[in-house]
């Protein structure tokens, strides 16, 4: 049944005021669409896994890097039709990623025709779509949000799906794709591409950098889009809850941050706030700590700001973490082996209640494993059996961590007091900061970077390019001078294990300990964790002066050097 979709006739002040916005695109592209050259760059591998890449994408593999300039193109301008499909997660600008399809598109040849397949990449294979008109885009421009034409996280990896693909494509007169995604739906991207090619169709694929997790980068992609967005209304809200938490000083806050895999959320935050404490996952990996070291970490700060009177904090917890730390680690990934197994075994599947299920997958873990399944609360076990979600992660914003840490920290700060280490009081709020974020209207960066990334991805359409994904850098520059051009979506990928197998996957960037935005947090957390440093940035401005309005992290202004 076709899905319906409609953009809301009540709009707030704020939403007419960000309607009139226009976008500022880098001045390679301001030239307009029908002024671009294309400047071939390097060729490109792999960025782990070279030859089993290189065997898996026979046709896209060795691609070179391109860079956009403004010059006279030579392409023809054919009446086109070019789908676009938003998938995965919502990130803020999603919509401005569409909208700077559509300007491109219609700008190239008004009779142009953008098609929205709805609901994420299932609606490429079941045909769901809508045109996206004008006047209904219009609504949508500068918003947050994916609901112009919704999201989801189908995996397109299945012969019978790429056909259908094809076939939908083909009956729609669709020549050219363009998936708005994170690792995984970009890894789609690549294969549909490569099918595609193996297949001798015209048909394109192009993918933009969605993800407010932010580990979708790399040289040519400084940042995912929705990361700045997300990560200045989390600091909003953390920032409200440090003013809270060191005026009534009777609560330690615990705050899980989205971000599955990689803490840059929690990073960024950091930087931008200036808690107590912060775990880092890519930190708690690296130092094979324990579960119980990290608790070890966190009481000692707790301790030894009691003993100075203060019996209240802010904590910044990773969404991540759990699966960074090695012995759960090795935990998930035998439970996955074992989940993946009891999939076909029908006897597990018609097993009723959590209790039997955990005991039968008890009897299964290997002993170490076991025994830490063992040592954990049941609502913990019951999240980590909970169905995987279809690319093979585990689903870790259903997994309570900041509350798993909470009462671990009670218990160790119990036997604390009773050897006389800690005379304080340990009462605590949790929060879980993930959703709240990742539909917030764009920020100004946000805005400008999506409706820049959506008209570069229709120029590679242009040049004919497939497999590529829209790159726009140079980002702590102002608008002007960034960078326009594409990527290779191999260049990017690696080989990992998957739902119990090895799978060609865009690899994911996570939090490099060597890299100045963790510097700078290692060089201040003891002086952040004893003190009230806390700082308060308030929330995303829209309008105002540029050193409010316009800036982007901390994190890319620090890895760039500014
Ligand atoms: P993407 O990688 O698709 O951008 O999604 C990231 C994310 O927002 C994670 O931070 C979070 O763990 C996950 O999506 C939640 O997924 P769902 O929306 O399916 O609950």
């Amino acid at each position: 049944m076709t899905k319906t979709f409609q953009k809301t006739e009540q709009i707030s002040p704020l939403q007419k005021q960000r309607a009139a916005y226009q976008p500022k695109l880098p001045s390679s592209l301001k030239q307009g669409i029908k002024n671009l050259k294309i400047v071939e760059g390097e060729t490109t591998t792999a960025a782990e896994n070279i030859d089993e890449i290189k065997e898996i994408f026979p046709n896209l593999f060795g691609s070179k890097v391109i860079t956009f300039e403004p010059g006279n193109s030579s392409v023809e301008q054919k009446t086109i039709n070019v789908g676009v499909i938003l998938s995965g997660g919502q990130a803020p600008g999603g919509h401005n990623v569409i909208a700077g399809i559509y300007d491109a598109l219609k700008e190239a040849n008004p009779e142009n025709k953008l098609i929205g397949f709805l609901g994420g990449p299932a609606g490429i294979i079941d045909a769901d779509y809508i045109e996206i008109q004008g006047d209904y885009l219009d609504g949508f421009r500068n918003t947050g949000g994916f609901d112009i034409i919704g999201s989801g996280r189908t995996k397109l990896e299945t012969e019978e799906q790429f056909e259908k693909t094809l076939q939908n494509c083909k009956n729609l007169n669709v020549s050219a794709v363009i998936v708005v995604g994170g690792d995984d739906s970009n890894t789609n991207a690549a294969m549909l591409a490569e099918f595609f090619r193996k297949k001798d169709e015209d048909t394109q694929v192009i993918g933009v950098p969605k993800t407010i997790d932010g580990d979708l980068k790399n040289g040519q992609i400084e940042i995912s889009f929705g990361f700045d967005t997300a990560t200045k209304l989390y600091s909003e809200l953390i920032g409200n809850i440090q003013k809270d938490s060191n005026s009534a000083k009777k609560y330690w806050h615990f705050i899980k941050l989205m971000g599955r895999s990689a803490s840059h959320i929690a990073l960024e935050c950091a930087l931008k706030t200036q808690p107590n404490i912060t775990l880092i996952s890519e930190e708690v990996k690296e130092k094979n700590m324990s579960l119980e070291q990290i608790i070890d970490y966190m009481a000692d700060i707790i301790a030894k700001r009691a003993e100075q009177g203060k019996n209240f904090g802010v904590a910044l917890i990773p969404e991540g973490l759990i699966e960074f730390v090695p012995e759960m680690k090795q935990l998930i990934s035998n439970l996955n082996d074992q989940l993946a197994e009891c999939e076909n075994k029908q006897e597990y599947n018609v097993m009723q209640g959590w209790d039997t299920k955990i005991a039968y997958i008890k009897g299964l873990l290997r002993n170490a494993n076991s025994d830490l399944f063992n040592s954990l609360p049941k609502s913990i076990q019951i999240q980590l059996l909970l169905d995987r979600d279809p690319h093979g992660n585990v689903q870790v914003s259903k997994i309570d961590t900041e509350k798993l840490l909470t009462e671990m920290l009670q218990e160790k700060l119990k036997k604390m007091k009773e050897n006389g280490e800690y005379n304080g009081k340990f009462s605590t709020q949790e929060h879980f900061f993930g959703y709240e974020g990742r539909c917030a209207a764009p920020s100004n960066f946000d805005a400008d970077y999506c409706y820049s990334l959506g008209y570069n991805a229709f120029a590679l359409v242009q040049f004919g390019l497939s497999g590529y994904i829209s790159s726009v850098r140079n980002l702590t520059k102002p608008a002007d001078e960034w960078i326009a051009g594409g990527i290779p979506l191999t260049s990017m990928m690696n080989v990992e294990k998957r739902h119990g197998k090895q799978k060609p996957v865009i690899k994911k960037a996570l939090v490099e300990l060597d890299a100045a935005p963790f510097r700078k947090f290692c060089e201040n957390r003891e002086a952040w964790a004893a003190g009230e440093n806390y700082i308060y940035p308030g929330p995303i401005q829209y309008f105002g002066p540029a050193e409010v309005a316009d800036i982007t992290t901390e994190t890319l202004q620090l890895e760039r050097n500014f």
